[in-house]
């Protein structure tokens, strides 16, 4: 099967209805379809400054919450960053193969490190899109296998042009020392690749720049959540239609409701015709509700069961590390390191 490889980080205490919808529930389907590779990335959640107890507590619910979505360890590897060294070791090599005005380019960081505040922003901030080129490349299957295996990188629209990067690192890398690595594709979803912030539908919605008004986490109590919905901000009309332009706050809106109950948006214009906003955010509420309410319910039971969270880790690493160190040796091959012998 072709691979798959994605990553998220554990920056807040869960994830959003954004980082859902725009990959995580694209991980629990391509599972069964892929050879799957997903890791909780914790070195590029030290990017910006951190607690470390609360980086190693958010890290825990990160990995209980994907289980709880439904990926499982035996189809999937599930796995933690920093516990496969290689995909720093890889990310130092790209990054010298990446120029500086090219990584000066990419708009997070221009968005993140405008909002750094005393402390600054870090080189780490500034090289974060090479590390995750390395997360995607270490997975590369083999080129030159027969066929051409495919490497897919399920993403929201905000990653394209990180993705973009990771392409033009693994064809200058191919160019000048042979052969290695296959060029990942984007897998962005359609409709749901860009939810926005409930409270600023014109800004993403996110973990870090989001207010909690705006955001709606996948473990929420269903009160908060209920009145969340209720409150995001739509426009002084009443008609509950699509227009990215004059009603972005709605739109947004269709677009998680049409991506959580698999209807058209047309469908839902259509079924709320005449009934004003109410009814419509009502309905949005619980169909929000029925799809969280499960997931938080099993990542608390997860989270009681440290044990087993530790072992599905061990056996994620395990799988992992196979695959990047295989990588890694090609690479520093190819490169001109001579071997430990
Ligand atoms: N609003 C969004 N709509 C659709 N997809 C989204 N993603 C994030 N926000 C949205 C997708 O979620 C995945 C994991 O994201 P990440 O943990 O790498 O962090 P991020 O993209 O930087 O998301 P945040 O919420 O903005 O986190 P912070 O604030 O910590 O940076 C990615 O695939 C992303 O596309």
């Amino acid at each position: 099967p072709p691979r798959v490889l994605s990553g998220i980080q554990p920056t807040a205490d869960s994830f959003h209805l954004g980082n859902y919808l725009g990959a995580l529930r694209q991980w629990v389907s391509m599972q069964d379809t892929h050879d799957a590779f997903y890791c909780v990335v914790d070195l590029h959640a030290i990017t910006v400054e951190h607690d470390p107890a609360l980086l190693r507590r958010r890290t825990k619910v990160a990995v209980a919450q994907l289980l709880a979505m439904g990926l499982d360890p035996e189809r999937a590897t599930v796995f933690v960053q920093s516990h496969v060294p290689e995909h720093a070791e890889l990310a130092w090599v790209l990054g010298c193969l990446t120029g500086f005005g090219e990584a000066q380019r990419m708009t997070q960081f221009k968005d993140k490190s405008s909002k750094q505040g005393t402390g600054g922003t870090s080189v780490g901030l500034f090289t974060y899109p090479v590390l995750q080129a390395a997360d995607i490349l270490l997975y590369s299957p083999d080129p030159t296998a027969e066929g051409g295996r495919a490497l897919r990188v399920p993403v929201g629209e905000d990653q394209r042009q990180h993705l973009e990067l990771t392409r033009t690192l693994a064809q200058r890398f191919n160019h000048r020392f042979g052969d290695t690595f296959v060029l990942p594709d984007a897998h962005i979803p359609e409709g749901a690749a860009k939810i926005t912030d409930l409270q600023e539908p014109d800004a993403k919605m996110s973990k870090s720049a989001s207010s909690p008004q705006g955001i709606i986490d996948v473990l929420e109590e269903p009160g908060p959540m209920r009145k969340k919905i209720m409150r995001a901000v739509t426009d002084t009309g009443s008609e509950v239609v699509y227009d990215e332009e004059k009603k972005a706050g709605v739109t947004n809106l269709l677009r998680i409701f049409s991506a959580l109950e698999g209807v058209s948006v047309p469908d839902l214009e259509s079924r709320y015709a005449g009934s004003g906003y109410g009814q419509f955010k009502k309905d949005l509420a619980q169909v929000v509700l029925d799809t969280f309410t499960p997931i938080r319910e099993r990542t608390l039971k997860l989270l009681d069961d440290e044990e087993r969270l530790d072992r599905v880790l061990a056996l994620g690493a395990e799988r992992a590390s196979r695959v990047a160190t295989a990588t890694m040796e090609t690479v520093r091959e190819r490169v001109g390191f001579v071997g430990r012998g």
